[in-house]
């Protein structure tokens, strides 16, 4: 049997399943220590990711995962599962193929079934200028051994049969970035996969515990915050916790989060919304992406479709769904698929979004010793989640930026050094 999970034989299973014994839970809800060697603040799956990596890589178990409402109740519950890392910087692609390699084998890592779907993406151009930037995409991601190219309106045809390819469209396809290696995740199981794992290697995971200040001294700002000085610990909503090392995991609040050590971070947050359709009999095969056209849509293995846009274009951290937002959505698919227009919308949801300037994280160490940042994920966190974890811990555990993050460190911004992936996000912002 493997490490993470249940320690039960096939017979004893069904035996539980059939009497409704009591099933033993997931994860712990321990009482907090008054110290601990790393706090991760976001029980999201970035936080949860890093701490597994951490206690299962590192030998480091004496970790508290902090969040002010239950685990994965923020980005990680609701995104859009899509993973892919067909990106247009040679550092993002490398990065985004290392978390899909991790995707790969997290069922057997994780002993959970993750649910992940291999099932190809194609990123659709309407324009000569968007096929321009698939075709730069398609180099790139081929010179780093990635299956990714440029196929045609027939070829896109035969990938996605609903697609309406023809020539007299408002929006004609005129090819698609087709990327095999993506598809989609059951974004839940993933974050109660490492959960559990984390759990079962003795992290404490602190739900409802919401973070007020970050503790420092030797800074150079008031309360001994800022460059130069070094984190001692948090104050929470169940009191302070010392530690030498915290660790900024959130989403939607990154930069308030961070505020709290004196390290301002280059981010707006906007509200990304998506919806989902009752289910149907299964008929849209690969993801599908138009950038001019806003809109990300995949087929659920439930028959659900599922779809996304760019983030809402006012900065806030409220979360409504909006009539606009669906109106303009529906449009925009039924261009790409008149035949669902008989199709009902069942819910519709929202996130935050943290938008950085050139559309990359920001991660690894920062000007504070001992506070370390895993933020600005705007629209693709889920699909980063298994590689920034895995990095993550790694520059924690040895105090330096690992290789596959060092593009994305809070240097980058002074040094005039960004990484330009705008051409490679989902759908235009
Ligand atoms: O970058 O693939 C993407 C994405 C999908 C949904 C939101 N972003």
């Amino acid at each position: 049997m493997a490490r993470h999970g249940y320690k039960y034989s096939a017979g004893k299973l069904i035996r539980h399943g059939l009497t409704r014994g009591d099933w033993p839970r997931m994860w712990r809800r321990p009482e907090a220590r008054s110290s601990y060697d790393v706090v991760i603040i976001g029980g999201g799956l970035h936080g949860l990711a890093t701490a597994y990596y951490l206690a299962h890589n590192h030998g480091m178990t004496n970790i508290a995962v902090v969040d002010k409402g239950y685990l994965g109740g923020g980005g990680s519950g609701r995104n859009t599962a899509i993973v892919r890392s067909n990106y247009l910087t040679p550092e993002g692609v490398a990065f985004y193929d290392r978390s899909l390699d991790l995707y790969n084998s997290m069922a057997q890592d994780l002993n959970l079934n993750v649910m992940f779907s291999r099932r190809g993406h194609l990123t659709l151009a309407h324009t000569d200028s968007a096929l321009r930037t698939m075709h730069w995409r398609a180099e790139v991601n081929k010179l780093q051994g990635i299956d990714s190219s440029v196929i045609d309106p027939q070829e896109v045809k035969k990938q996605a049969p609903s697609l309406d390819v023809s020539a007299d469209t408002r929006y004609p396809i005129l090819g698609a970035l087709f990327h095999p290696p993506g598809g989609i995740v059951r974004h839940d199981a993933v974050v109660w996969g490492y959960a559990r794992a984390a759990d079962h290697l003795g992290v404490h995971m602190l739900q409802e515990t919401e973070v007020l200040d970050i503790l420092c001294e030797g800074g150079e700002g008031p309360d001994g915050k800022g460059a130069g000085g070094r984190v001692t610990g948090v104050r929470t909503s169940r009191g302070d916790i010392s530690a030498p090392a915290v660790v900024n995991c959130t989403a939607g609040w990154a930069s308030l989060i961070s505020n709290m050590a004196g390290v301002p971070l280059p981010i707006t947050t906007h509200p990304l919304q998506a919806a989902v359709t009752e289910p149907c009999k299964v008929f849209l095969p690969t993801v599908v992406v138009s950038g001019s056209l806003h809109v990300y849509v995949s087929q659920t293995d439930r028959g659900e479709l599922v779809f996304g846009a760019s983030v809402d274009p006012v900065g806030t951290y409220r979360v409504n769904g909006t009539l606009e937002f669906t109106e303009e959505l529906a449009g925009h698919v039924l261009e790409l698929m008149p035949g669902i227009s008989k199709m009902r919308l069942l819910r519709q949801w929202s996130g935050l979004c943290d938008m950085t300037p050139d559309y990359s994280p920001v991660m690894g160490t920062t000007q504070v010793d001992g506070y370390f940042v895993d933020v600005g994920w705007g629209t693709y966190g889920f699909k980063a989640g298994p590689v920034a974890g895995e990095t993550m811990a790694e520059t924690i555990a040895t105090g330096r930026d690992a290789d596959l993050i060092a593009p994305f460190t809070i240097s980058r911004f002074t040094e005039g050094d960004l990484v330009g992936e705008k051409g490679a996000a989902a759908v235009g912002h």
